[in-house]
This record gives C-alpha cells, structure tokens and sequence, in this order.
C-alpha cells in the first residue's frame, strides 16, 4: 500500500514536472517566435505533401504575425508624401517610396505562400549581362518568398552556375534567337505566352517579366504584385500626352490617339498574376502578327503593343520609375530610391551578331 502510494505520488512529480515544461517551452515558443505562426498550421492542414510539411528557413521568414505587430497608425490627415500621383482615377495605386511598410506585405503574401515567376531573354550577346542580373535579384528580388526564373536563351552553353537562397530555382529553357532584333525583343511576347500556357500556370501565381540589361539595386518585393502591373517609363513621368512616344498611325494595332493614354508605360518591365500575363501577351503577339500583315511595325515595338493592352486592360498596379530606372535621366527629387538599373550598353559589343 504504502509503496505503491509513493510510487503514484512520484509519477505525478514527473508527471507535474513534465507538463511544466511542456506548457513553459511552447506557450514561449507561441508568444515569441513565428515559427508557429497561423499560416504555418493551416498550410500544414491543407497541403498534406511532405513538402509542406517540412518547415523550411522560408517559413521562418515570416518573423511578424499579421494580428501582432506595431507600427505607426496610417494618418487620414498626414500623407507620408504630397509630391507625387499616388492613385490613378481607376484607383490602382502607383507604388512610390514612402507609401508601404514592408513588414506587413510581407507578412500578407507570405501568409499566402506567394510563388512569384522572373521571366528573362539573354539572347545572342545579351547573355553577358545575366550574371550580374542574377546576382543582383539574389540580393534585392523578393528575399524571403519563393522564386522561380526563367532564363530563355538560344545559348545555354553561356548560362553560368548561380548559388540560389533557399526556395529559390532557375530554369533554363532553350529558344530561337531571331534574325532581325526587332524580333527578338517582339518575340519574347510569344514566347512568354507559350510558356504560360504550358509550364508557368502550374509552378507559380505571378509573372514578372524584366529585360535582361539591367541590375537590382535596391528592394524589389511584394508591393510590385498585383492582377494587372505597369511601370512608368522614367522619361515620361513629367511629359504631356502629346509628347508621348505611342504609336501614331491609325492603321497600326498599337494605334493610340494623341488625346487618349494614361501613362507612358515601359516595356523592359511589366507583370501580373499568371492568368493575366497570359491576356497580356497573348494580346500584344497578336497585335504584332496583324500588323506584320500589313507590313507594319509600331514605333516602339513591344513597348507599343504594351501600352495598347494597358489601355483598354489598365493596370490594377502601376510602379513609379523607380522600378525601371535609367541613369541617363539623372537623380530627379521625386525618385528617392532607384530600385532597378538600366545597364549602359556598349552598343558595338553587344547589337552585332
Ligand atoms: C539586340 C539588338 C538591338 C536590340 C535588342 C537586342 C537584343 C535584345 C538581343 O540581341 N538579345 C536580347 O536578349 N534582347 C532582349 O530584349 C533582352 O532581354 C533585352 O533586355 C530586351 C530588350 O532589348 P534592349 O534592352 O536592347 O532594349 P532597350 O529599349 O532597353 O534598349
Ligand atoms: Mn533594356
């Protein structure tokens, strides 16, 4: 009797001692850290391949919980900025420097698991930027989220090896390089689309879709993300319809009217969600083919047919030019952060075949 009483009275210290240590270790654990974070458990529930089971380092990203943090209370009377356009009169916001707080973006997409697309063209001689292009993303190119790019090239052989952060791949996939140039930039429209249709719809949620000759070099994260997304080209962000490059000739499918367009939009840079960049680009081949049926060509090429769409499909998101800089438009003040470079080209070394 007496022994057994001990031996109960000892399993309930262990017992006490055990559950203490339990409750301390993970009510800690939920208090402090992400690790258990909400999204975490739900994707765990719903996602049942191992995969996602697996907590990897991306998923610790998420050090801030959505219900928890602490920041400044948006100010209805004190915008952080007075000196720039920041909603369009369809009101999709232009995304400036100053408007957003990183860690709850972040924090929102990451919650959704966000897999984001690059799509890049080095052909020809253009693969000699792709390495800085690379390493350049590595470092400023939506850290902490899942990314996949997309190299086309027609010289694969000239691909260098990257090291990627965690949740992070790069495909190399094999394309024609055109004759003309014309054609090679027009091209990549086709070729976009095509690899939406077949591949890019079932690995990732967006596209971004970035010409080769440029460096990043400042944050580039999930504020850019949104159905329909365009770039203000960075010398036109001031200029009058007027002065506009659109293409001008009635005839031409990428025909804009000198009283109508909204922004003069870049085309080194746009992107959406998955399905969209299908329209897009599925839109702007053809505008291209009808065209080249007439034996015509618009101004500006892709960038023509691209402002065209964004007509009539205006985007959802636009990004101010800090998102595709060029420093031959010098250091304006309302360009605070120039997140994306235009690389100088050395014409000669790069445009002969
Ligand atoms: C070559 C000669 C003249 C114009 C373009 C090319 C070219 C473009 C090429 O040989 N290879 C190539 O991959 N491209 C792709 O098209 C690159 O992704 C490039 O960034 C994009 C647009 O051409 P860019 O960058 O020369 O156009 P701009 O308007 O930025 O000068
Ligand atoms: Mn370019």
């Amino acid at each position: 009797m007496e022994i057994r009483d001990t031996f109960s009275r000892r399993r309930c210290y262990i017992l006490a001692a055990f559950s203490f240590v339990f409750t301390f270790l993970f009510g800690w654990y939920g208090l402090k850290s992400s690790e258990w974070h909400p999204s975490i458990i739900f994707r765990c529930t719903v996602n049942n391949t191992s995969d996602d089971i697996r907590l990897s380092r991306l998923d610790l990203l998420s050090d801030v919980r959505l219900d928890r943090m602490v920041y400044a209370k948006p100010d209805v009377l004190q915008p952080p900025r007075t000196d720039v356009l920041t909603i369009t009169p369809w009101l999709a916001p232009i995304v400036w420097n100053g408007f957003y707080n990183r860690d709850i973006l972040n924090a929102q997409y990451h919650q959704a698991g966000v897999r984001i697309g690059l799509t890049v063209f080095a052909i020809k001689k253009y693969v000699i930027f792709i390495k800085d292009y690379i390493e350049t993303a590595e470092k400023f190119f939506m850290v902490g989220h899942k990314v996949n790019y997309y190299i086309f090239t027609d010289r694969p052989n000239d691909i260098p090896n990257f090291t990627l952060a965690e949740g992070r791949s790069l495909s190399v996939l094999e394309v024609p390089g055109y004759k003309r140039w014309q054609d090679v930039t027009m091209r990549r429209m086709q070729m976009i689309r095509d690899h939406t249709r077949d591949r890019f719809v079932n690995e990732v949620d967006y596209l971004v879709c970035i010409d080769v000759d440029m460096v990043f070099s400042e944050h580039i994260g999930v504020e850019i993300l949104g159905d329909v997304v365009g770039v203000i080209h960075p010398g036109f962000f001031g200029a009058s319809r007027k002065a506009y490059t659109h293409e001008r000739r009635p005839e031409s499918a990428g025909y804009i009217a000198v009283d109508e367009g909204d922004f003069y939009y870049t085309g080194c840079f746009f992107g959406g969600a998955v399905e969209d960049i299908y329209k897009l680009t599925n839109f702007t081949h053809h505008a291209m083919l009808a065209d080249k049926a007439k034996n015509m060509e618009a101004l500006w090429h892709d960038e023509s047919y691209l402002n065209k769409y964004f007509l009539s499909h205006k985007p959802t998101k636009v990004l101010s030019p800090e998102y595709a800089w060029n420093n031959y438009y010098g250091s304006p003040a309302v360009v605070k952060v120039k997140r994306l470079l235009h690389v100088d080209k050395d014409f000669k070394a790069v445009r002969s075949n």
